[in-house]
């Protein structure tokens, strides 16, 4: 990570800084708003506070050759707010299925979980299966890492195993998300969006003139 750089344009100051949106999927307890929270504030907490309905926190991630701005949905796991779910997995463009190492159930319950994500989004997302809690030792193990990493290789998604608890791969989880993001938003933008990005970096005149190469604002 270093210093903040415009997406694929120079270091143009005016563009538009990258959004993405990254839905947090997963029974309940198993660590969702604990690696949000690892991640955000480098922070954890032991005690168990259920998510309510759905939580959002947002924070710029500064990458090598970009600075994207990441939107995180942290949903809740309990049955009862299920409804609420599809409609912010249908918004995301990564979705991440977290399970906890010490509960098989959990593992089990990721494939209806992937299964969500693919009903509504399709092959057009980026999946990530999470197991979190490693620090809980094989002792108290249910999942082993082989597992999960055959799991994800056969479903085609990304996998990784962390502990918001001890801050083990917390940054690399978010980090390994972002070089997976879908290439560069501008990739998406209408003529008329380019168009308006362009007159507003002063690329190009308004009045249809094209700027001098120079007047590229730096
Ligand atoms: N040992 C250990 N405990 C953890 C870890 N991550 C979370 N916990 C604990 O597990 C419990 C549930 O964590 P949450 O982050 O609230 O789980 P959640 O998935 O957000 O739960 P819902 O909001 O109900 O869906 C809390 O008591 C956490 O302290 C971890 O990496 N290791
Ligand atoms: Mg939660």
């Amino acid at each position: 990570m270093s210093e903040s750089r415009a997406p694929g344009r120079g270091s143009s100051s005016m563009a538009p800084l990258a959004k993405y949106k990254l839905v947090f999927l997963g029974d309940q307890s198993v660590g969702k708003t604990s690696i949000i929270t690892r991640f955000m504030y480098d922070n954890f907490d032991r005690h168990y506070q259920a998510t309510i309905g759905i939580d959002f926190l947002s924070k710029t991630m500064y990458l090598e050759d970009r600075t994207v701005r990441l939107q995180l949905w942290d949903t809740a796991g309990q049955e009862r707010f299920r409804s609420l779910i599809p409609s912010y997995i249908r918004d995301s463009s990564v979705a991440v299925v977290v399970y906890d190492v010490s509960n098989r159930a959990s593992f089990t319950n990721t494939s209806k979980w992937v299964e969500d994500v693919r009903s509504e989004r399709g092959n057009d997302v980026v999946i990530c299966l999470v197991g979190n809690k490693t620090d809980l030792g094989n002792d108290k193990r249910q999942v082993s890492t082989e597992e999960g990493e055959e799991r994800a290789k056969k479903d085609g998604l990304m996998f990784m195993e962390c502990s918001a608890k001890a801050g083990y791969n917390v940054k690399s989880l978010f980090r390994k998300l972002a070089t997976a993001l879908p290439g560069n938003n501008d990739a998406k933008l209408t003529a008329f969006e380019l168009f308006a990005v362009a007159v507003a970096s002063n690329m190009v005149d308004a009045s249809g003139k094209d700027a001098p190469l120079a007047n590229i604002s730096a």
